[in-house]
């Protein structure tokens, strides 16, 4: 909830921003559906009591879905002239057009609470019948073309793809990628402050990257090969990992009398030898020095040593065990005594953070969802409870903005955003009549 005068409500904000159907993050600044935004921003739908809506928002992703089952991270639905890269940089030919790299998937996650929490259950069980096969494939596409070596660690071949963009996780293997060789316009830096984001030097490698997937055709093999940027992300490995848990539990409870696990039987048992891969894979990614998890530059084969949110997202996905769920928590403390306006998505003490610089130290509060969802289930409540208060102290002193300032709680990036607003409807403040009507008989277990 928002202290300040006259602004929209959270609520107004998600119609602000509604272009029906689909939801933008945010107007002008990025005027198209984003995949892991389309996600938070249905959570916000329905805490707000429009569960219709909110499934719409998942079905109007899906439409972007490709043939492999990918589920790219913008669907260009409309026209618009305020974003680069636009469609006709990705140069993909099929309707609606998207982009050619997908981005963390908690659709599943979020669907599993959609299903569960939403108290029309007819509408819960016909919608989840309707996309859950969609979600499925995507989720068998990423081991498939993503971890062709099964070693239970998902890659991405672009920093926009693990949507933390110019995280200091990401300095090292991008500097691997040449500079585009072309001239290009960039939208970004004309409508918001451009110390807020990244540098031309990332952009020219981020627009390297997309001329390369249309030079090769977006032929999986050759990208697993030829790609120079191929990094094991740690917060994708882990969104990835909590989604396919959500999946199995709802294809197996069959809470919804779907008969989706003998449907889906045998895609069920492939994500669950997945599953335990990156149970074992996971722990080549421990830091004992630092404390958390870090990704991997698999080119370079060199573990990249920057403590960030992304590297606590395992708690998530249930990954770490309890000694190293404890040493995570452990970091929380210093982490917020310097950054109050937490959670930092990079350590405070990082030669690398600056605090307003979009992923090198702002506050994300979906992030700080997932951490606190993270910290509770491994019955870290306090540290849970202070993320919580952090994120609801952004809001308070800043309305609701992309990302905040995690020294002064300044409001950062584009204003009105959608999953901001959603955040606080589904998780900081939610409205009495969304408490009061969710629907716990329909929980549904997850081992
Ligand atoms: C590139 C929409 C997206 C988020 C990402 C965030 C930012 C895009 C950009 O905006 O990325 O995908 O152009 O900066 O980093 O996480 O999904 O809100």
């Amino acid at each position: 909830m928002t202290a300040m005068p006259d602004a929209p409500s959270a609520h107004d904000i998600l119609k602000l921003n509604d272009l029906g159907g689909y939801t933008v993050p945010t107007r002008g600044l990025y005027p198209f559906q984003w995949n892991w935004d389309a996600a938070i921003t249905a959570l916000g739908w329905m805490a707000a009591g429009d569960e219709a809506r909110a499934w719409r928002e998942v079905e109007r992703l899906l439409e972007g879905q490709w043939d492999n089952g990918m589920v790219p991270h913008i669907i260009f639905h409309g026209d618009a002239e305020t974003y680069f890269p636009g469609p006709e940089v990705w140069g993909v030919q099929r309707s609606p057009s998207t982009s050619a790299i997908s981005q963390p998937p908690v659709l599943a996650s979020v669907m599993k609470i959609l299903f569960e929490e939403g108290h029309d259950r007819a509408l819960a069980s016909e919608k989840l019948a309707a996309t859950l096969p969609a979600v499925i494939n995507y989720h068998l596409w990423f081991y498939r073309e993503r971890d062709p070596e099964n070693t239970g660690r998902v890659c991405s071949y672009h920093p926009w793809e693990s949507g933390m963009d110019n995280s200091p996780q990401w300095d090292g293997p991008l500097a691997g990628v040449p500079p585009v060789d072309a001239e290009y316009v960039r939208r970004d830096t004309g409508l918001v402050d451009p110390s807020e984001r990244p540098h031309k030097y990332e952009y020219d490698r981020y627009i390297y990257l997309v001329q390369f997937f249309q030079q090769n055709d977006h032929d999986g093999e050759v990208l697993y090969r030829d790609c120079p940027y191929r990094v094991e992300d740690i917060s994708l490995i882990s969104i990835l990992h909590r989604g396919t848990r959500d999946l199995v539990a709802l294809c197996e409870a069959d809470a919804a009398g779907l008969g989706l696990a003998s449907t889906h039987g045998e895609a069920l048992y492939s994500l669950k030898q997945s599953q335990a891969l990156t149970e074992q894979g996971i722990q080549a990614l421990w830091s004992e020095e630092l404390g958390c998890f870090l990704s991997h530059d698999a080119r370079a084969d060199v573990l990249l040593e920057h403590v960030t949110t992304a590297g606590m997202l395992p708690l998530f996905a249930g990954l770490p065990n309890a000694i190293q769920a404890e040493r995570m928590g452990t970091l929380v403390a210093d982490w917020l005594a310097e950054a109050p306006y937490g959670l930092a998505s990079t350590h405070p003490q990082s030669t690398r953070f600056e605090p307003k610089r979009y992923w090198r130290g702002p506050s994300w509060l979906h992030i700080n969802w997932m951490l606190a969802i993270g910290f509770e289930d491994h019955g870290l409540i306090q540290e849970a409870a202070q993320i919580k208060q952090a994120s609801k102290d952004c809001i308070a002193v800043a309305g609701y903005y992309e990302y905040f300032n995690s020294v002064t709680g300044e409001g950062c990036g584009g204003r009105d955003f959608s999953w901001t607003a959603a955040m606080d409807l589904y998780w900081l403040n939610p409205l009495e009549s969304f408490t009061a009507s969710k629907a716990p008989q329909s929980e549904v277990e997850t081992s």
